[in-house]
C-alpha cells in the first residue's frame, strides 16, 4: 500500500491551490463578507515557530468560515518599515531596502508552504511608496484636524539608537527594543493628540467586551487611566521680588482639602524654576541636578526613601486660608495632572512618608476608625466620616468630595475635572528607515503640508551604510537635495520635514489597505471598506495590548469623524494566542533553548507542525514545544489518511443505507467539532477527530467493512475538519475519495439532526433461536420496557402465530429471546 509521505503531498499541493485562486474572495455579496486576519509580520529573517503558532490560528477561522459558506478574505502582507533594517544597513553597507525585501521574499515563500490561506493578490508592504503615499495622506489630514502638531517637550530619549520613543515604547523605562535606559531630552516633535479622543477609547470598549480577551480591555484602560477628581486653584503667595501667582493642583480627593498641610510641585517642571524664591534658588538646581541622575524606575520606586526641598513660598488653601509651605520634590511627577499637588499626609500614603521625612503636620480629615497615620505611619484611604473639616464635617467621604467641589465652583477656585494618565502619541523619529513626515517648513508660511498631488515624499535611494548611522538628527537632515524644495503656497525656498513617522502609524490603518490594495483615488475605496469592514477576527500577540491595538482603535476614530468610513471600531473579535516556550521558557538565543522551524518542518511536514501547535493547548496557552509530539501528530494524520486510501464506495454513494451506529459517531463529531471551533476551541476538535478516525477504522475492520457509505461519509468529514488544521493531507485524501481539489472548498459537512438523538442500538429478537426481527431503542432501555416492544413488533406477533410462551429471556439493549410453548 501507498505510504503517507508529506513530502509529496506538499510538492502537489501548493501549486494546485495557487493555480485555482482556492484562496481569493469572490467578488460576490451572495455570502456574507468575513475578513480575518492575522497581525502582519515584521520582516525579520524567517518565521519563527512564534510566527508557526499565531498564523495556525488566523488560518484556522479562515478556513472554517470558508468551509461554512462565508466569502472570507485573509489578507497578508508586511510591516516593513523600522530599525533592524537600518541596523543591518549600517553594519553591511547597504541600503535598508535590500535587507528588507529580501526578508519579505523568504518569509512569503515560508508562508506558502506553511501553506497559510491567503489571497496573495492582496500583499502590502508598508515600506512601499505605494503605501507610505496613503500614510502621509492621512497625516496630512489629520494636521488639518489639528490631531497632528508639534512641541517643544521634554520627551524619552534611547541614547543607543540615537531615537525618540513614545511612552509606550518605554518598558520599566528601558527602551522596549534594546534595553538602554531611555533618558530624558528636550525637543521639537510631532505629536498625535490621541488624549482627544480619550473618552471614546475608553467608552467604545463596552461593544468588544466578550469579543476580546478582558485582560487586554483591562490593559487599555489602565493605559488611558481615567481619574474623575477637581482642579483646585491655590494661590501662591507674593513675595517682595515674585507677585502672586495661582496654581492649579489636580486632587481625586477635594474631601480632604481641610487635611492638606504642604503643597509640592513637581521638581523638574518649569513651575518649580518659577516658584522658587532667591534664597532656595541654589538648593533647588542642585537637587534637580540630583533628580536628573535618576531614571524613571528609581523614581517611581515606592520604598525610596522621599527627597526633596523647600522652594521658600507658601500656597494659600482656597477653603480655609492656610498657609502651606511649597516644596519642590521628585515624587510628583512633572507631566501628570498639573505637575503640583496638595499634600495630604493623613490620606495619602506618598504624602505621608514625605511628611514624616521632613517633619511636616498630619492632620486627619477623614475619621476611618482605624489608629492615626502620624503614630503608624500607615495613611488611611478607606470610607469614613469628615472630622476638622468646617462645613464638610460629618459628610461621608463620597459626598464629601461633591460637596467640595461645589463649594470650590461657586467661589470660582476650581472646578470638576477628570483627569487622563493617556499622554498625546509622540510619532516623529529621528530615523531613516520609516515615512517622511509630509511637512514643508517656510520662513514666511510656516508649516505647510505637502499637497497630496506631490505624494508620495519618497526616500532618497542613494543613501547608504554610515550615512544611515544614527547621529541625534535625522540622517535625512544631510540630503541637501531631498531637503532644499520650494513651499508649495508661496513658492519660496523651503525646507522638508527630516523626521520620519514611528512604525506603529504604518500599522495603525493597514488593516483598511487590505480591503483594496491597489486603490489609487485613496487609502482605501470605501465601498471595499463598507464591504469587509470591521475586522471579524483579529489574532496576534498580547505583546500589541496597548500599542498597536490602541493606535489601531483611535485612527479608526479619526478616519470615521473625517467622514472617511462608517465603523468606529476596527477589529469586532481578538484573540491572543499564546507563546511557543522550550522547556517551560520563551525560546532565545541566550539560553540556546530555540527552535527552528525550518527544520521541525522538514521532518515532520507542515501538517503535523500545525496540528501539533492547534492540538497542544487552547489557542490562548502557551506551547510549551518540550511536552509536544510533531512525530505522534504525524501518525495520527497518516492514520486519517490510510481511510480515504480504504474507501471502497463511490461518490456520492447513498450514505442512508449506511451503518447507522457510524454514522451517528459522525454526525456527532461533526456536530461538537462545530460549537468548539465556534467557542474558539481549537485543540479538543483535534481530540474530536482522533474518536471519528479510530472509529471509523473500527468500523472498516470489523463492523461495517471499507464498501459500507457510512465509511465514505466518515472520511469525507475527516477530510473536511482537517482541511482546518493540515490542508496538505486533507487535500491528498479528498483527492483519494474520488474528488477535484480543493478541499478547502468543500462545506462544511451537514449534520443530520436525526442522527444526534439519543444513541440507539439495534436489539434482535430471536425466536427459536433465529433472528425474526431488528428494533432500533434507546441505548438505556429497560428489560421490561424491551421485552413489551420485542412482544408487540409485527414480525414477532406473525411468527409467534398466538402461540403460548414458555420464557422470555431479556439482555437489555440488545438481545430478546423468546421461548415459545412447544
Ligand atoms: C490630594 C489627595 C488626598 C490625593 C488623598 C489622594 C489622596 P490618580 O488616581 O492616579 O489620578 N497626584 C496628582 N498629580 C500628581 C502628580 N503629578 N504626581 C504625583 N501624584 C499626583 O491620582 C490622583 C492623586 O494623585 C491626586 O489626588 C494627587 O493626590 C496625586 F487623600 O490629591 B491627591
Ligand atoms: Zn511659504
Amino acid at each position: 500500500a501507498a505510504a503517507y509521505d508529506f513530502h509529496t503531498m506538499e510538492a502537489k499541493w501548493a501549486p494546485v491551490w495557487e493555480k485555482l485562486g482556492v484562496f481569493t474572495p469572490k467578488d460576490d455579496s451572495s455570502a456574507e463578507r468575513r475578513y480575518v486576519l492575522d497581525m502582519f509580520p515584521y520582516p525579520s529573517g524567517d518565521l519563527h515557530m512564534g510566527h508557526a503558532e499565531a498564523f495556525a490560528m488566523g488560518d484556522v477561522v479562515a478556513r472554517y468560515w470558508r468551509q461554512k459558506g462565508y466569502n472570507v478574505m485573509h489578507p497578508i502582507g508586511w510591516d516593513s518599515f523600522g530599525l533592524p533594517a537600518e541596523n543591518a544597513a549600517i553594519k553591511r553597507n547597504a541600503h535598508p531596502a535590500e535587507w528588507t525585501y529580501a526578508n519579505i521574499d523568504t518569509q512569503a515563500a515560508s508562508f506558502k508552504r506553511y501553506a497559510i490561506s491567503a489571497d496573495w493578490e492582496r500583499r502590502i508592504h508598508t515600506s512601499d511608496p505605494e503605501y507610505y503615499r496613503w500614510t502621509q495622506w492621512l497625516f496630512t489630514r489629520f494636521y488639518d484636524k489639528g490631531l497632528a502638531y508639534r512641541k517643544n517637550h521634554p520627551v524619552n530619549w534611547c541614547p543607543t539608537d540615537q531615537t525618540v520613543l513614545a511612552n509606550e515604547q518605554v518598558v520599566n523605562g528601558a527602551c522596549e527594543r534594546c534595553g538602554t535606559i531611555v533618558t530624558k531630552k528636550s525637543l521639537n516633535q510631532w505629536y498625535f493628540k490621541i488624549t482627544d479622543y480619550a473618552d471614546r477609547l475608553l467608552d467604545d470598549m463596552d461593544e468588544l467586551k466578550g469579543h476580546w480577551p478582558e485582560r487586554v480591555l483591562a490593559m487599555q484602560k489602565n493605559w488611558i487611566g481615567r481619574s474623575e477628581g477637581a482642579h483646585v486653584d491655590f494661590v501662591i503667595e507674593a513675595t517682595d521680588t515674585l507677585e502672586a501667582h495661582k496654581t492649579t493642583v489636580f486632587t481625586t480627593r477635594p474631601d480632604t482639602l481641610h487635611g492638606a498641610t504642604f503643597f509640592v510641585v513637581a521638581a523638574d517642571a518649569e513651575l518649580a524654576n518659577q516658584l522658587v524664591t532667591q534664597e532656595h534658588r541654589e538648593a533647588l538646581e542642585a537637587y534637580q541636578e540630583q533628580v536628573k541622575a535618576l531614571s524613571e524606575i528609581e523614581r517611581q520606586a515606592t520604598e525610596r526613601e522621599k527627597t526633596g526641598v523647600f522652594t521658600g513660598r507658601y500656597a494659600i488653601n482656597p477653603l480655609n486660608g492656610e498657609k502651606l509651605p511649597v516644596w519642590a520634590a521628585d515624587y510628583v511627577l512633572a507631566d501628570y495632572g498639573t505637575g503640583a499637588i496638595m499634600a495630604v499626609p493623613a490620606h495619602d500614603q506618598r504624602d505621608l512618608d514625605f511628611a514624616r521625612t521632613f517633619d511636616l503636620p498630619v492632620r486627619v480629615v477623614v475619621d476611618t476608625g482605624a489608629e492615626d497615620p502620624a503614630e503608624t505611619g500607615i495613611a488611611t484611604t478607606g470610607e469614613g466620616v469628615l472630622v476638622n473639616s468646617g462645613e464638610l464635617n460629618g459628610l461621608p467621604k463620597a459626598d464629601g468630595i461633591s460637596r467640595a467641589i461645589d463649594i470650590v465652583t461657586e467661589a470660582g477656585t476650581g472646578e470638576k475635572f477628570v483627569n487622563f494618565r493617556l499622554r498625546d502619541w509622540l510619532l516623529s523619529r529621528q530615523r531613516f528607515w520609516g515615512t517622511p513626515i509630509p511637512i514643508i517648513h517656510c520662513a514666511d508660511c510656516g508649516e505647510v503640508p505637502v499637497p497630496d498631488d506631490q505624494l508620495p515624499v519618497r526616500l532618497p535611494e542613494n543613501l547608504r551604510g554610515e550615512q544611515l548611522a544614527p547621529k541625534g538628527t535625522s540622517p535625512l537632515a544631510a540630503v541637501e537635495e531631498w531637503v532644499n524644495v520650494p513651499c508649495p503656497k508661496c513658492g519660496a525656498p523651503a525646507k522638508r520635514d527630516t523626521d520620519t513617522m514611528d512604525t506603529f502609524v504604518d500599522s495603525s490603518w493597514y488593516f483598511l489597505r487590505f480591503v483594496s490594495p491597489n486603490y489609487t483615488e485613496g487609502p482605501f475605496d470605501p465601498q471595499a471598506v463598507r464591504d469587509w469592514m470591521p475586522v471579524g477576527q483579529y489574532v496576534g500577540g498580547v505583546e500589541h495590548a496597548i500599542l498597536h491595538l490602541l493606535y489601531s482603535r483611535f485612527f479608526t476614530k479619526v478616519i470615521f469623524d473625517l467622514g472617511l468610513i462608517d465603523v468606529k471600531e476596527p477589529f469586532s473579535a481578538l484573540l491572543n494566542q499564546g507563546q511557543v516556550l522550550n522547556g517551560g521558557k520563551a525560546m532565545s538565543k541566550s539560553l540556546g533553548n530555540g527552535v527552528d522551524l525550518g527544520q521541525q518542518l522538514d521532518k515532520f511536514g507542515v501538517d503535523a507542525v500545525r496540528l501539533t501547535m492547534i492540538f497542544a493547548s487552547p489557542p490562548e496557552d502557551d506551547v510549551d514545544w518540550a511536552d509536544v509530539s510533531p512525530g505522534g501528530s504525524s501518525k495520527f494524520l497518516a492514520r486519517a489518511w490510510r481511510l480515504a486510501q480504504d474507501v471502497a464506495s463511490e461518490v456520492g454513494a447513498d450514505v442512508t443505507t449506511g451503518d447507522k451506529a457510524l454514522r451517528q459517531v459522525t454526525h456527532k463529531a461533526v456536530h461538537e467539532a462545530t460549537g468548539m471551533l465556534d467557542g474558539g476551541k481549537f485543540n479538543v476538535v483535534i481530540a474530536k477527530m482522533m474518536e471519528l478516525v479510530n472509529a471509523t477504522r473500527k468500523s472498516i475492520d470489523s463492523g461495517a467493512g471499507a464498501a459500507d457509505p457510512a465509511v465514505r461519509e466518515a472520511t469525507e468529514a475527516v477530510a473536511i475538519v482537517l482541511s482546518l488544521f493540515a490542508p496538505y493531507t486533507a487535500e491528498d485524501m479528498w483527492a483519494a475519495l474520488g474528488h477535484e481539489p480543493a478541499v478547502a472548498n468543500a462545506g462544511w459537512p451537514a449534520v443530520d439532526e436525526a442522527l444526534l438523538v439519543q444513541d440507539t442500538v439495534t436489539a434482535v429478537v430471536q425466536i427459536k433461536g433465529k433472528v425474526r426481527a431488528r428494533l432500533e431503542v434507546s441505548a438505556d432501555i429497560s428489560a421490561e420496557d424491551l421485552e413489551a416492544l420485542a412482544l408487540q413488533d409485527e414480525a414477532v406477533v406473525r411468527y409467534l402465530d398466538g402461540a403460548a410462551i414458555n420464557k422470555v429471556i431479556v439482555r437489555a439493549p440488545k438481545l430478546v429471546n423468546v421461548v415459545p410453548a412447544s
